[in-house]
């Protein structure tokens, strides 16, 4: 087995916590040979639920689980952290504005920057899960100067996920009914995020392909065959997706976000597979006409626990559009976030 390294969960006491840290005991995201020691960092008055956090952990008896440290100091939490989950951040409250969330995320996430500065190893990689993703991955990275920028990116995972599941889903009443076969939903792939993690985002199924039985490699547009459909129904559902799930739980996505949070950095650990992306929030470099130096969302190959955005696919006129729209939220977002921290 390999040395423990260490790996960071804020919010560790929350709900998405509490599913992601049985998969990271269990080895399910960096592998059945990696040891790991875990730094769970929470605010001060979560220190009691936070301890039995701890103790479940224990009682799972898992092998690859070293050293647990549940701590309220992000200097403790990311000292020599080599991957680290950014989960806990300020919930929206009722009559919150936009802004009041940026502000209180700001400060978090401009700490949480200078924290990992200090401590953290500079090949640490950052997932930010804590909303506004995108642009708390932003500020974080911008308060770490030595690490790299690429090091640094927010989740749209659980977006790409529920588009694959809509897609297998909505093929499988078209396509697998007559053959008796239930939609199996990993063969859709290459469906992208594009942008916010927000009700922004463009879920573009435009270059999606399904492995169908007896069928082979289609492209899931020509196999739906119902533009009107991609570009409305699909598209609001998963935009609107987190909504409703909070409609109907009472409490918003935790399970399925973890499940994301574990398939992201799984991912970025171990690489994709030939022929298949994935999509990511990471600091834009220009690609595809996005402005630099917004977090956005792309999709990405990797290898060697490095991300390259994939070139040269073709974008609509409808497809520009969408894409201009969630920039734009995401300069404004950048906007406002300079504007509190100048203030
Ligand atoms: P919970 O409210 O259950 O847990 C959040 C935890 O973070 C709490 O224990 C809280 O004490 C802690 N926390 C607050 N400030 C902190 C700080 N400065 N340092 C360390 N810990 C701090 O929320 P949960 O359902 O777990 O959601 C966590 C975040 O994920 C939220 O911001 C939520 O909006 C965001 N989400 C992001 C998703 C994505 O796809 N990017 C999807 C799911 C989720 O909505």
């Amino acid at each position: 087995l390999a040395e423990p390294i260490n790996v960071v969960v804020t919010g560790a006491a929350g709900q998405i916590a509490y599913s992601l840290l049985y998969q990271l005991a269990a080895g399910s995201v960096f592998g059945p040979e990696q040891p790991i020691n875990l730094r769970l960092l929470d605010i001060k008055p979560m220190m009691d639920v936070l301890q039995g956090v701890v103790m479940e952990l224990e009682d799972l008896a898992l092998p690859l689980l070293r050293d647990v440290l549940p701590t309220a100091d992000a200097g403790v939490a990311f000292k020599d952290a080599a991957a680290a989950f950014l989960v806990g951040a300020m919930p929206r409250k009722q009559g919150m504005e936009r802004k009041d969330l940026l502000a209180a995320n700001v400060k978090i996430f401009k700490d949480q920057g200078e924290a990992l500065e200090k401590f953290a190893r500079k090949d640490i990689k950052v997932l930010v899960v804590g909303n506004p993703a995108n642009t708390n991955a932003l500020i974080c990275s911008h308060y770490a100067p030595s690490i790299p920028k690429e090091n640094f990116t927010a989740m749209t995972r659980l977006d790409q996920n529920r588009a694959q599941a809509a897609l297998a889903s909505r093929l499988g009443v078209q396509l697998c009914s007559e053959m008796e076969l239930t939609p199996l939903v990993d063969k859709v792939k290459n469906v992208i995020i594009w942008g916010n993690h927000s009700s922004t985002q463009y879920p573009d199924a435009a270059h999606a392909v399904a492995d169908l039985p007896g069928k082979g490699s289609v492209k899931v547009s020509s196999a739906v065959n119902d533009n009107a459909w991609l570009n409305g129904e699909f598209l609001e559902t998963i935009q609107k997706r987190g909504a409703a799930v909070i409609a109907a739980r009472k409490m918003s996505s935790a399970m399925s976000a973890a499940k994301a949070a574990g398939d992201h950095m799984r991912d970025w650990w171990f690489g994709t597979k030939p022929g298949q992306w994935v999509s990511m929030g990471v600091v834009s470099d220009g690609s595809y006409g996005i402005p630099k130096d917004v977090v956005f969302s792309f999709p990405v190959n990797i290898k060697d626990k490095k991300f390259e955005i994939v070139q040269g696919l073709e974008i609509s006129d409808f497809a520009r559009s969408k894409l201009d729209i969630t920039a734009k939220e995401l300069e404004e977002e950048r906007a406002e976030a300079h504007q509190i921290i100048t203030s």
